[in-house]
Parts: structure tokens; sequence; C-alpha cells
């Protein structure tokens, strides 16, 4: 098989990465270790910027989020008992969108399918060759039989563990990594949201986090012992903590329901430089982690590959090496900023042990919800830093 980009990965950056190429004419093939239902249903982020919705229009695949996705003009920050919103729109001119990344997943899957291009589901990728060339080749496993791809280009959007960024010699990799003391449960709850928007709760007990997937369904993350995993606290036991964590001051007025779904997510960042080594890039999670309380993983893929399709559409279309070249850079700048923030409101939120940094953590809350300079650089943040 011969290709311009063989990209590696069906998540978000891989099928937006092939959607924006197939938009300027630019063949690829997206190689899938897992099936097209496993990746449709598997439950991540729920948090798009209005950036983000920008670069799915342009990619021509807005429709669902559009339809179905829930506007947030604000968002709410809890501590020392009261619930304070922030409202996005009035300070930065722009709100969030809550859409499940597996719907997002979806749309994408199916209009490459729609527009008979092709994935290679259950096709897990075992090995790239050549990358310095202006030939590598991915080694793909069907069958029980192995085949090559030839491409001008790899695009490594395989996730934290897949093979890209092992494919790089060590020597040419910088790795920065930080593993936070916090774990989170995440649930998926039968229960109406008890605020229309988002509430991010800091509480003495941990940190709790009230999102939606609808209406009628509650996604709730609870800080937890790290050596609680994700059936560790009966039903009971999670109810009367979330009633611990909400119920003090002014209460959040939260229903009981049903349990539907248990995770466990340990909290980490990690950056990987640069993101292109030869003729292979990396792309999203592959290069990056960001800790989920910021909700920036799924938006961080989707600027890199926004950056990416507009270089490879300049190499293959005018010739134009410059946009490939500066790449790494041009992402990494951004992914630092966003680290930045991540880092920031991961530790401002969670308990610290350490009562010094316990009352820094609450004086930093406090200075955004008293002080509009400071909102304006949360809201600047959070709904999403420019591309640019
Ligand atoms: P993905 O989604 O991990 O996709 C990588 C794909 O590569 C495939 N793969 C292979 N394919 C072929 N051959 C191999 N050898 C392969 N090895 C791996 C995998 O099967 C997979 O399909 O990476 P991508 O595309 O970079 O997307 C990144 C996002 O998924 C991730 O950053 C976000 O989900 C993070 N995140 C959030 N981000 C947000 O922006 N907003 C949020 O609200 C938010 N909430 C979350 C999150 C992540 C969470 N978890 C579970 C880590 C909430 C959670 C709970
Ligand atoms: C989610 O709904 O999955 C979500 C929302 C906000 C975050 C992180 C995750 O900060």
């Amino acid at each position: 098989m011969k290709t311009q980009v063989a990209i590696i990965g069906a998540g978000p950056a891989g099928l937006l990465l092939a959607q924006l190429l197939t938009r300027s004419g630019i063949d690829s093939i997206v190689i899938e270790n897992r099936s097209r239902e496993y990746i449709e249903n598997r439950i991540r982020a729920g948090v798009i910027e209005a950036g983000t919705v920008d670069i799915l229009r342009e990619a021509g695949v807005a429709e669902g989020a559009l339809r179905d996705g829930i506007v947030h003009e604000g968002t709410a920050l809890r501590f020392e008992g009261r619930t304070h919103r922030l409202d996005l729109v009035d300070l930065v001119g722009r709100g969030i969108t809550i859409y499940p990344q597996h719907k997002l997943v979806g749309d994408l899957v199916a209009a490459r399918l729609e527009a008979g291009h092709p994935i290679l589901f259950e096709t897990p990728v075992v090995e790239l060759g050549d990358i310095a060339s202006d030939e590598p080749t991915v080694t793909i496993e069907r069958g029980g039989a192995r085949e090559t791809i030839t491409c001008r280009f790899i695009v490594g959007a395989d996730g934290f563990h897949g093979p890209s960024r092992q494919a790089l010699p060590p020597e040419a990799l910088t790795v920065w990594e930080r593993d936070y003391p916090y774990k989170w449960l995440a649930l998926m709850v039968e229960t109406p949201p008890p605020s229309h928007e988002l509430i991010y709760a800091a509480h003495a007990r941990g940190f709790t986090l009230m999102s939606m997937r609808s209406p009628s369904v509650s996604r709730i993350y609870v800080q937890v012992p790290m050596e609680v995993d994700a059936e560790g606290w009966s039903d009971d036991q999670v109810w009367s903590e979330l009633d611990l964590r909400l119920r003090d001051g002014e209460p959040v007025p939260l229903r009981e329901g049903a349990i539907t779904q248990r995770s466990t997510i340990h909290l980490r960042s990690f950056v990987a430089a640069p993101m292109r080594h030869g003729n292979l890039f990396l792309a999203g999670d592959a290069a990056h982690i960001v800790p989920p309380t910021g909700a920036k993983g799924l938006n961080l893929a989707a600027a890199d590959v926004a950056v990416l399709g507009d270089a490879l559409k300049r190499y293959f279309r005018h010739g134009d090496p410059s946009g490939v070249d500066d790449y790494s850079d041009k992402c990494l700048s951004r992914v630092w900023q966003v680290q930045r923030f991540s880092s920031w409101i991961t530790h401002a939120l969670h308990v610290s042990n350490d009562p010094f940094d316990q009352a820094l953590n609450l004086a930093s809350l406090r200075h955004i919800v008293e002080s509009r300079h400071a909102a304006l650089s949360f809201a600047e943040n959070y709904t999403g830093l420019p591309l640019n």
C-alpha cells in the first residue's frame, strides 16, 4: 500500500487530521488498533473549546457538535461552601461546548467512511521504519500477516501508549513528566446535573467536578485516595462523600441516581519534544498529556492537527516546507501554555498536605472571583488560547 500520509490512530487527532487532509486533496490512510464499535463508545472528554468548534467547522464536521452540543456561557468555582459563577462570555466573548468525545469520534468516522476513504480498524501498527528517509514505512498486522505501507510522512496520533513516540531514537527526544498525588473516580450518573453549567468544587475532603453529558445525565469526577480503584467505593459511599463535599454553606442540589459507569484517572503531565523527527510527526496525546482538570487534552490534540493540516497542505500543494519545519516549535509553545494552566488549576483545586500550599491555593481561587483581571486570565485560558 502507498499513500501520502499514513496516520496511526483513529482518536480525535488522527481522524480530524485525516478529514482536514481530505479537504485539501491530500491522500491518507488511517490505521487503528481497536474496532469501530470500541472507539465510538470509549468515554473520555466532554468539553470542547470555541476554537476547536471552529476547526471542526473548517473540516466540515461540526454539524453534530453544533446541533447536540450544550453551550455554556459560564462556569463555577466552589470553595469555602460558596459557588462563584464566572461569566465567560462577558469576560472573553466566548464560552465552551459540552459534546462527548466519543460522539465527535463517531462523527469523524462517519464523515470519512461516507466520503469513501478507508480506516483500517482492528489493525495494529507494529513497526515504523526509515523515518529519516523520504519514504518512511509503517508495518501493520492484518489477519495474522504483516503488510507495509509506504508514504511521504507518518503521523503518530496513537495516544500516550502508541508505538510512534517509541520509534524516535531516545537521544532525539527530551521528556518532561509530572505525576500528581491525585486520583479521580470518574462516574456516569443517571441524574440531572445540579446546575446548567459545570461546578469545580474544592473541599477539605477532596476535589469534585460536576459535569454533564445531557440534561438527564451527569458526569461526576470525585477525588479519591490513591489506593481506591474503580469499584473501591460502593454507591452509598460515593453519595455520602458527595453529600459531605457539596452540602456545606450554599449546598449544591444533587439528586441521587444510578451510577452506570465507573473508571479511575491518574493525573499526569507529560511533554515529549520535538514533535517531529525526520518525516514522523507526533500529534495529540502521543506528544503530550495534561491532567484532565482543565479539560484541555482533546482541544490540544485538535490544535496540533489544525497546525499540521495547514503545514501539510502548504507542503503538498505549494511545495512549501516552512509549515512542516515550524510544526513542532509552533505547537510546543502553545502546549506549554496549556500545561501551565492545567497544572496550576490542578494544584489550586486539590487539597494539599502542606498547610502553606493549601492557604496559597485558596488565595488563588479567591483572587479569581475577587479580581476581574484574574478572572479574565482564567477565562482566557479556560475557554482556549488562540492557535497563533
Ligand atoms: P487517543 O484518543 O488516545 O487516540 C489514539 C488512538 O490510537 C490508537 N492506537 C493504535 N492504533 C494502531 N496501532 C497501534 N499500535 C496503536 N496504539 C494506539 C488507540 O487505539 C486510539 O484509538 O489520542 P488523541 O487522538 O491524541 O486524543 C487525545 C484525547 O483522547 C485526550 O487528550 C482527551 O480525552 C483528554 N481528556 C479531556 N480532554 C479535553 O480536551 N476535555 C475534556 O473534558 C477531557 N476530559 C480527558 C477527559 C481524558 C480522560 N481520560 C480517560 C484520560 C476526561 C477523561 C476521563
Ligand atoms: C468532562 O465532562 O469530561 C470534563 C469537564 C470538565 C473538565 C474535565 C472533564 O475540566
